[in-house]
């Protein structure tokens, strides 16, 4: 990023709503993305980092809308022979995926970070224009504590058992923040939390050592709402909302616009300014009411939301 410029923390189905449009808003070199790496997995050998790579398939056209992660005209082939062979086909890592997640574990295996790493995987993929970081250049990986006594880690929660079983608590890591992501922080005009789970994308972001302080010398800092007044048709949002409610539970919070705003004031007082909530909720007198500047936007339309994010940032 040429100085200044934004800096939007993102997890991964929240991410590509909001991603290409904000960049496009903002025009080249404006836009830097710091992403969750808290669900990132050793899979038979090989790191894969979701959300990292859905900002990135998001980024260069290549995602599949429909499921929220993965590339377009995907197939799974791998995963079914797999299957055959006897071994679990809870993660479906898909044929052209592969590619991806092979050549970022022979990077790292020949020494270079996750932040280098990430920075050639986006070169090769043609994105241009947008800084992709990761959080963090160490294994920073979220575990949950069920209610039912078992701790497991995030894929297998929510991927393995679809988000179904009751969390107890949310076991965010600790550690060093990347460098790079640090520095964009640090240098950033404005940083937007953006519409992505508050406890598991972005609260694993901000729990890493630097961000918070980074972020409080940060003139403007903008949450959006990561979730609408509207019932989520069946299929990922849904998933996805179903995965924000249990946690968001966990914390004692409300899964809505003011609960996710009550959630990021009570964890962090006075670092936020504006919270950008959907045109259709009625939350904004509680947001209001917990300090935070409400503003709204069409949260469901990823231009109409980027007009309004670019216009509270510039
Ligand atoms: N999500 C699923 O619901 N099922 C999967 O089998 C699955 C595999 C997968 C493989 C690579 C990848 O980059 C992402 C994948 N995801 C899958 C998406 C991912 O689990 C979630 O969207 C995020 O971790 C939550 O942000």
């Amino acid at each position: 990023m040429s100085g200044g410029g934004t800096v939007l923390l993102t997890g991964g189905l929240g991410g590509s709503h909001l991603v290409p449009a904000l960049a496009k808003a903002l025009g080249p070199g404006r836009l830097t993305t710091v992403v969750n790496v808290g669900d990132d997995l050793d899979w038979h050998g090989l790191r894969v980092c979701p959300d990292l790579d859905t900002v990135l398939y998001a980024l260069s056209g290549r995602l599949d809308r429909e499921r929220g992660w993965g590339l377009a005209g995907e197939t799974f082939h791998g995963r079914e022979a797999l299957e055959a062979l006897g071994e679990p086909g809870w993660f479906g890592v898909g044929d052209r995926d592969l590619a991806t997640h092979l050549v970022r574990t022979d990077l790292l295996r020949s020494g270079a970070s996750l932040t280098e790493v990430t920075g050639e995987l986006a070169r090769r993929l043609g994105v241009a224009g947008v800084a992709v970081l990761p959080a963090s250049d160490l294994p920073s990986p979220t575990l949950l504590a069920l209610a039912d006594g078992r701790v497991t880690g995030f894929e297998e929660w929510y991927v393995g058992a679809r988000a179904v079983p009751s969390v107890h608590e949310v076991i965010v890591a600790r550690g060093p923040g990347a460098p790079a992501a640090l520095a964009a922080l640090s240098g950033a005009d404005a940083v937007v939390l953006g519409p992505s789970n508050p406890v598991t994308s972005i609260g694993t972001i901000l729990a890493l050592d630097g961000v918070v302080g980074a972020l409080e010398r940060v003139r403007r800092v903008v949450a959006v709402a990561p979730t609408t007044a509207a019932t989520p048709p069946p299929g990922p949002v849904e998933h996805h909302a179903r995965a924000r409610r249990q946690v968001l539970a966990a914390t004692g919070d409300e899964d809505s616009a003011a609960g996710v705003a009550a959630h990021y004031a009570r964890r962090f007082p006075g670092l936020i300014g504006s919270f950008v909530l959907d045109e259709g909720d009625a939350d904004e007198r509680a947001v209001a009411s917990i300090g935070l500047r409400p503003v709204t936007a069409p949260l469901l339309d990823p231009d109409g939301l980027a007009a309004v994010v670019a216009d509270l940032v510039t």
